[in-house]
This record gives C-alpha cells, sequence and structure tokens, in this order.
C-alpha cells in the first residue's frame, strides 16, 4: 500500500493526490504539515530529511520532492498515453515539468503569499507588480505552445500538466486582473474536467 504525508491543502501534496487519482492507485494519507505539524518530529526527518510535505513510502522506498513523485509514480504504475513511451515526448514533459518550478511558480507562489496570506496593510506592491509581470511573461509561453498543442507535452494529457495545472488553479483564483490567454484559458477548461483535479486541487486558495 502506498503511503503519502501531507495535508490535502498543500499545493505539493496536490500533484502528488492529482498523479495517484489518475492512476487509480490506492493510497494510505496521513496528515503533515501545515497546521498538522510533524514534519520536524525526529521519525518523520529520517523519511524526509527536508522537514517538508509531501512524502510517499511505496514499499522500503521513501522519497520526497513532488515532482520526483509525481514522475516515479507515472513511470512505476503509468501506460501510454498517459506516462509517455517516447522518450521525446517523455522529455518534454519533464521540460515542462521542470519549467513550473523554476519559471512559472516562483512568481505565482509570491501572489499567493502576498494576496492570499499576508493582511492588505502590510502587503508590498513593488513585490506583487513584479511578481504578476514575470507570471504574465510566464503564462505567455505557455500560451504559445498551448497554441500548438492542446496539452503540455503535445497531444495527451501527461504527468506535465498536473503540476501546471495546479499552478493554473491558483493563478485563475488570485483576486488580481488576469488578461485573457486565449489557449492558457482553454487548456484550464480542460483541466478542470479532470476528475483528479476537481476532487484535489480545486479548492479555496489557502
Ligand atoms: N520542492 C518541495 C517543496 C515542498 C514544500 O515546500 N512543501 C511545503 C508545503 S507546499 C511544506 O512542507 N511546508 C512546511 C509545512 O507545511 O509544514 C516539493 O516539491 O516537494
Amino acid at each position: 500500500m502506498l503511503r503519502l504525508w501531507g495535508h490535502k491543502n498543500s499545493s505539493n501534496v496536490q500533484k502528488v493526490l492529482w498523479a495517484l487519482d489518475e492512476l487509480r492507485l490506492d493510497f494510505e494519507r496521513i496528515d503533515a504539515g501545515g497546521p498538522f505539524g510533524r514534519v520536524k518530529d525526529a521519525d518523520y526527518l529520517t523519511l524526509n530529511p527536508n522537514g517538508l510535505v509531501p512524502t510517499l513510502e511505496d514499499g522500503p522506498l521513501v522519497l520526497w520532492e513532488s515532482h520526483a513523485i509525481v514522475r516515479y509514480l507515472f513511470s512505476r504504475y503509468g501506460s501510454p498515453p498517459l506516462q509517455p513511451s517516447d522518450l521525446a515526448d517523455r522529455a518534454r514533459a519533464d521540460a515542462w515539468t521542470d519549467w513550473q518550478f523554476g519559471t512559472l511558480w516562483p512568481p505565482i507562489r509570491t501572489l499567493l503569499v502576498q494576496l492570499v496570506r499576508t493582511p492588505e496593510e502590510r502587503r508590498d506592491q513593488g513585490a506583487i507588480e513584479a511578481a504578476r509581470k514575470s507570471a504574465l511573461a510566464a503564462l505567455g509561453i505557455l500560451d504559445r505552445q498551448l497554441s500548438r498543442h492542446p496539452w503540455a507535452a503535445g497531444e495527451y494529457f501527461t504527468f506535465a500538466d498536473i503540476p501546471l495545472g495546479v499552478a493554473a488553479q491558483r493563478w485563475y483564483n488570485l483576486k488580481t486582473e488576469r488578461p485573457a490567454l486565449e489557449h492558457v484559458d482553454a487548456w484550464y477548461g480542460r483541466i478542470k474536467r479532470r476528475p483528479g483535479f476537481e476532487r484535489w486541487v480545486d479548492l479555496p486558495l489557502g
């Protein structure tokens, strides 16, 4: 039985929950992190020395880093088209997965922290504007990719759409001005129809 450590409101845990759902895998989940704590306890630190969630246990394998976990689940339990058999398709999915962490997520995270978790009088307007600009530049890159293909890595939904979909859910639920992005908007409409997204990701922001 797969065991996932992490609370349901964490964006990184949600990626794993959505992946498990896409792959129709049974699992046990233990609340940890955020209001549940536990992540700095000695026994948890032996599983994940970072003291962060998510952590996945699959028999003797203990794995942390949400994108590594998502990739592992798809390569261990997925089959085409969810897990592309073609190495070029898989490499493209890898690229968009890494791009989420390096390029798209940092400005969206800043907006989330500023606009959702910081009281209005303490917000940093300069940081908000800079993050909005960076987020829009990144989303413009994704929009161009999605003008050519329906999904991030090409013709099929792959694991790459999961981290991107989690970031997009934050973006679309922020109280901020959002210019239309024809292809990202249409892709997000498709993302919203994935049952795993609806079940685990599309929750109020916190
Ligand atoms: N790069 C890591 C980041 C993990 C991370 O930052 N997790 C946050 C929740 S989204 C966390 O554990 N924060 C401490 C806590 O919740 O107690 C991953 O993708 O798994």
